[in-house]
Parts: C-alpha cells; sequence; structure tokens
C-alpha cells in the first residue's frame, strides 16, 4: 500500500491510501513533535505571539530563560526534517498546528502564509510516503484569547476553539485521516491551573477543572464540526496522557486506591468523550468543583473519539491514604526506583496495564500511541555522535509492552516516538532531550542518535509491524 504515495510528479495531487482490505492493516510506525517545540520563528511572517511565547519571555519561568523564539527552526528547515524523516524510514509524523500562525488573534482574519506552511508540509509528507497525523491544538493558544476572553475559562471558547479547527480541515482535510484535538488537556488544567507552572500560571483548583471543563467541551465542538464537514471522513480523537497505578499491596483498599487513581487521571478526560460525563468516582469526591455537562454538550461528548490516542511516558505505585488528595491515595513510589532525567519512573508494565485498561473502559476502539519517549543524560561524542544505549533500552521494554497489550487483544495501529528531534521541553527549557535525532545546541544540525538508527532498522524489519509485535519480536 506505501505504493500509492511513491510517485514524485507535482503534477498529481496527493491523496490518501486506498483502504487496506478487512482483516489486514498497516502499523503505522511514527515519531511525534509539536508547534511551539520545534518551529521557532515565533515573530515571522506575520505569526501572532502564544501565551507560551509570553510566558517564556518572563524570567524565571523557563529553565535558562529558554524560548521557543528559534527552537530547532523547522519552520525554515522542515523540507531537510522531512527528508530526516524518510531516512528514519518514518511511516506517519504526528506534529501540531500553531493556532496563532493561522488565526494571528485567534478568531478573525486567517493569516494565508500560516496555512500554507503547514499544507506544503502535509503534501511533502505524503509524497515521501508519510502519513500526517495533525493535532489542532498543542498548547500553544494566541495570546489574544487569554488577554480579552480569559482563555479556557471563557464558556465562548469551545465555539471559538471549533471555528478555528474548520479553517485548518478545510486546507488539510482532504489529505489527512487522522486527527487530534487537544493535546494533553490534563496538563493543561493541572500545570497551567492547579501548579501555575505553565501558562496562564494560575494555582486554583475551581479554575483548573472549570478550564478542563471547556477544553473538553472545545473537543466536542470540534469533533461535531470535523464530522459534519465535506472533508470529515478520516478519523478524530485527542491526545490523552495518563499513568497507570499499581497498588501498594495486595489488601482491598490498595487496589480501590489504585482503581480510583487510574480512572482520575484517565478517566477525567476520556470518560466523558466516550461516556459523555466524568467517572462517578470524581463526581462524588469532587462535588461542586467538578462542573456539569448540559444535555447537549454531553450528547456532542458521548463517542467524541474515533481512536484511543495515548501519550505514555511512566507510572506509578499508590497505596490508600486518607486526605491524600480527592482519591485518598498516595504515591509511594520508592526514590529509587530506575528513572529517566524527568525523573520519571520506568514503568513499561504500566504501559500493558494502561493499553488494556482504556481498551476494555472505551468499547475495544483502534488504540494509537502518540507518544512514547524518554528523556536521558545524552553524552555527544567529538562528532555530535550520540550513543543513546538507555534510550534504546527503555524504547525497546516499552513496545515490548505494546507487544503484550496486542496479543492481550488491544487494537493498537500505531506508535509514535516523543520525540523526532531534541527540542524545547516547556519549562525545562533544551535541558532535556526526548529526540532520536539529536538538534545541535547553536548550529541546529541534525544528527540521527543510536536510538534513531535502531527504530529505522526495528521499522524497516516490521514494516507489517503489528504482527511481530504481538509475536513479542523487538530487535
Ligand atoms: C507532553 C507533551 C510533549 C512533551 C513530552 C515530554 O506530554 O507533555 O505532549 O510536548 O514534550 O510529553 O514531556
Amino acid at each position: 500500500m506505501t505504493d500509492s504515495y511513491s510517485y514524485q510528479s507535482n503534477a498529481v495531487p496527493p491523496q490518501r491510501a486506498p483502504a487496506l482490505p478487512a482483516g489486514d492493516y498497516e502499523f503505522f510506525w511514527g515519531a511525534a513533535t509539536a508547534a511551539y517545540q520545534i518551529e521557532g520563528a515565533a515573530r515571522e511572517d506575520r505569526k501572532g505571539p502564544s501565551i507560551w511565547d509570553e510566558f517564556c519571555g518572563i524570567p524565571g519561568n523557563t529553565l535558562d530563560g529558554d524560548t521557543g523564539e528559534m527552537a530547532c527552526d523547522h519552520y525554515h528547515r522542515w523540507r531537510a526534517d522531512v527528508e530526516l524523516m524518510r531516512e528514519l524510514s518514518l511511516r506517519a509524523y504526528r506534529f501540531s498546528v500553531s493556532w496563532p500562525r493561522v488565526m494571528p488573534r485567534g478568531r478573525g482574519p486567517v493569516n494565508p502564509t500560516g496555512l500554507d506552511f503547514y499544507d506544503r508540509l502535509v503534501d511533502t509528507l505524503l509524497r515521501a510516503g508519510i502519513e500526517p497525523f495533525v493535532t489542532l491544538y498543542h498548547w500553544d493558544l494566541p495570546a489574544a484569547l487569554q488577554s480579552e476572553l480569559n482563555g479556557w475559562l471563557n464558556p465562548d471558547m469551545p465555539a471559538i476553539f471549533a471555528d478555528y479547527a474548520a479553517v485548518v480541515v478545510e486546507r488539510l482535510g482532504d489529505r489527512v485521516a487522522h486527527w487530534m484535538t487537544l493535546n494533553e488537556p490534563w496538563v493543561v488544567a493541572t500545570a497551567g491551573y492547579f501548579e501555575g507552572v505553565h501558562p496562564p500560571g494560575l494555582r486554583d483548583r475551581a479554575a483548573g477543572y472549570r478550564a478542563g471543563h471547556n477544553l473538553l467541551r472545545a473537543h466536542a465542538y470540534a469533533v461535531a464540526g470535523y464530522r459534519a464537514s465535506r472533508c470529515g471522513t478520516g478519523q478524530i480523537s485527542f491526545a490523552l496522557n495518563s499513568s497507570f497505578s499499581f497498588p501498594a499491596s495486595d489488601s482491598p483498599e490498595d487496589a480501590a486506591a489504585a482503581q480510583r487513581a487510574v480512572e482520575n487521571f484517565a478517566g477525567w478526560f476520556g470518560d466523558p468523550c466516550w461516556f459523555g460525563d466524568y467517572p462517578a468516582v470524581m463526581r462524588e469526591r469532587l462535588g461542586d468543583l467538578l462542573p456539569a455537562f448540559s444535555a447537549e454538550d454531553a450528547a456532542l461528548l458521548r463517542r467524541s473519539m474515533d481512536f484511543i490516542a495515548l501519550n505514555y511516558y511512566t507510572s506509578d505505585i499508590v497505596r490508600h491514604a486518607a486526605g491524600a488528595g480527592p482519591m485518598d491515595a498516595e504515591v509511594v513510589t520508592p526514590p529509587d526506583f530506575r528513572r529517566t532525567e524527568m525523573n520519571w519512573p520506568i514503568m513499561p508494565d504500566g504501559f500493558r496495564e494502561l493499553l488494556c485498561w482504556l481498551s476494555r473502559r472505551y468499547g475495544g476502539l483502534p488504540v494509537y500511541v502518540t507518544e512514547n519517549g524518554a528523556a536521558c543524560p545524552d553524552q555527544p561524542d567529538e562528532h555530535g555522535y550520540v550513543d543513546d544505549q538507555d534510550r534504546i533500552a527503555y524504547l525497546r521494554s516499552h513496545l515490548s509492552a505494546v507487544g503484550a497489550a496486542m496479543a492481550a487483544g488491544v487494537n493498537v495501529r500505531g506508535y509514535f516516538v516523543w520525540s523526532l528531534m531534541d527540542n524545547l521541553e516547556w519549562c525545562e527549557g533544551f535541558s532535556k532531550r526526548f529526540g532520536i535525532v539529536r538538534c545541535e545546541p547553536g548550529t541546529l544540525r541534525r544528527i540521527i542518535k543510536s536510538s534513531g538508527r535502531w527504530y529505522a532498522k526495528l521499522i524497516q524489519s516490521a514494516r507489517r509491524g503489528a504482527v511481530a509485535l504481538a509475536a513479542g519480536a523487538v530487535p
């Protein structure tokens, strides 16, 4: 089926691949990025400022004052980056569209140059045989929507987001078949509104649940618009992040606490998009903190995901502890547990368990792992080459977990490494590196790491990777 993309002629517009025969499907091996983390060109070609541009401009908000002003300069180097993806044998690429690049003030006039950028990117990917998976919102809210409307706390935001989504779908929807509305609304709500470490920098739990609520409504409105549009024949969902919680002991109390913790994490955003409401345990324990959906919103939310898009990095061990948060669940993962540079415990078993949990809970929907990867203490040699065996070990063990979930019946259709290349890790600046390609500080030269070479080989040997993975064959 990849042959359908292999032509080079500009005269023939790129098209979607024809559907595969029933019972036979391709596994999408890919890598993921996000606009603010790689594009740079923060003020070029009439792009408007985002809340992340403003937040990073304030000293003390990010490590070493790093910003996405230049990032990986992908906005100018995108052609070479697609070549790089080809060299890595990628079959799919997940990227996000910068809302303020397309609509500088978030609503109103569209910036044609901004849309053109993504249009060319999609065409070039398809010509390279790489399937685009598009995220509409990866946290870079147009700053004007924050200052004028109070951002996600404004109940009108869902309609505004849906208008923006429609503009992008209208332009790219004839060629893009896999869409994600929001990336990790859980992080937006917790980091942006509970903890105040991401913009808009609030510390207010009630506000966090309200923002989360409007994010869910925004997702639902955009999905409804997509499905009703002339291009709405593809698949749409949102990228859900969660860890799995293992009980600290065999006691029924710890088991119940662990179950509550997973429902409160994965279910906060997953349940509304499948059942049309929050998990009962959140309703019971959060009371008035949790807003209610109107009947119309609940109807729009129900079955508003066509697939499960999971971003997975880590898990935890919890025990029942009265008063430890609304779920009475306390994280007791030992401090000496093996961790990545983010200090996140390395728990591939949690990946397998979470995949099974999500699949059971959400009707056996197809699953795409839309992010998985590790920050490692990369040490380049004198040529800039990074022999990141620790990252390979992380990826191998996590792919084995995907295989185990598949063998248990989970319908996994693709896997995207986070990330294609080292990039701006939000508040951590460039200090934390997730790439399978190094982006050399200063020169921004791309150098494929050992993990990138390993991943390319894996893809080549497992083009129809589903079967290989389920058989546990991760070389
Ligand atoms: C997220 C985002 C990515 C991060 C990655 C590593 O999960 O926070 O989707 O933008 O860079 O997850 O933290």
